[in-house]
């Protein structure tokens, strides 16, 4: 692995499939650097700028957010940290644009040590997403919102699925299970991909 590039694993997959609680549970286990796309942009929607205000609008609607927005705040988080483990990249890229935007301010400065690829079932996702929304207080956990976020994935994410697997290696995981059962089939393919 070359030192000067940033090593990168991007966790990718539907609303509610678990990003945010395997990565939890992977920082623990490989001290990777978690970086959340949807958590960046919520803090700074919290701000009162334009930017604030437009990731609001776009957030509370289950859209995606413009690349140079989303990049830039994953950037600045990255070079804050430094380059000292892997960093674990929760919720992007999720279209062809955030690709693109990733391309042109990364280049070849970045390692692609692998995607983890979560699916699972709308209905299930839905019953999860729900339960959350006791709590959660996100603006987007809302039934039409929420189906709005599936809608976009169908239309937008899950068709660059199929970029991820050419730019670099992947683990693909059914997430249906309880958390440790996906957590240890990741596990099992990510000690593989680590060992490269
Ligand atoms: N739960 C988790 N795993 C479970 C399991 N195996 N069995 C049973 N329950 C399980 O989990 C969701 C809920 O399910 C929790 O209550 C959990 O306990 C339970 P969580 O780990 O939070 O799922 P996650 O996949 O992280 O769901 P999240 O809602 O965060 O996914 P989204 O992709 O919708 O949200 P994200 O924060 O990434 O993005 C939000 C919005 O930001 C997007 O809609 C978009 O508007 C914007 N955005 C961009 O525009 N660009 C970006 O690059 C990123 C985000
Ligand atoms: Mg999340």
């Amino acid at each position: 692995m070359s030192e000067d590039k940033y090593k990168v694993i991007f966790i990718v997959g539907p609303p509610g499939v678990g990003k945010n609680t395997q990565c939890d549970k992977l920082v623990e286990k490989y001290k990777f650097i978690h970086l959340g796309a949807g958590d960046l942009l919520r803090a700074e929607a919290k701000k009162d700028t334009e930017d604030g205000k437009l990731i609001n609008s776009i957030i509370s609607q289950g859209k995606i957010v413009p690349v140079k927005i989303t990049c830039s705040l994953l950037k600045k988080a990255m070079d804050e940290s430094g380059k000292k483990n892997i960093f674990l990249i929760d919720g992007y890229p999720r279209n062809q644009d955030n690709i693109d935007g990733w391309i042109e301010v990364f280049g070849d400065k970045y390692q692609l040590v692998t995607s983890i690829i979560l699916g699972c079932d709308e209905a299930q996702l839905e019953k999860r997403l729900l339960e959350r929304a006791k709590s959660s207080g996100r603006s987007d956990d809302k039934v039409d919102v929420i189906k709005n976020r599936f809608k976009v994935y169908v239309e937008q994410s899950q068709p660059i699925e199929a970029k991820l697997k050419e730019m670099g290696p992947f683990i693909e995981v059914k997430a249906d299970g309880t958390v440790d059962e996906v957590f240890n089939k990741i596990v099992s393919e990510l000690d593989q991909k680590l060992k490269k």
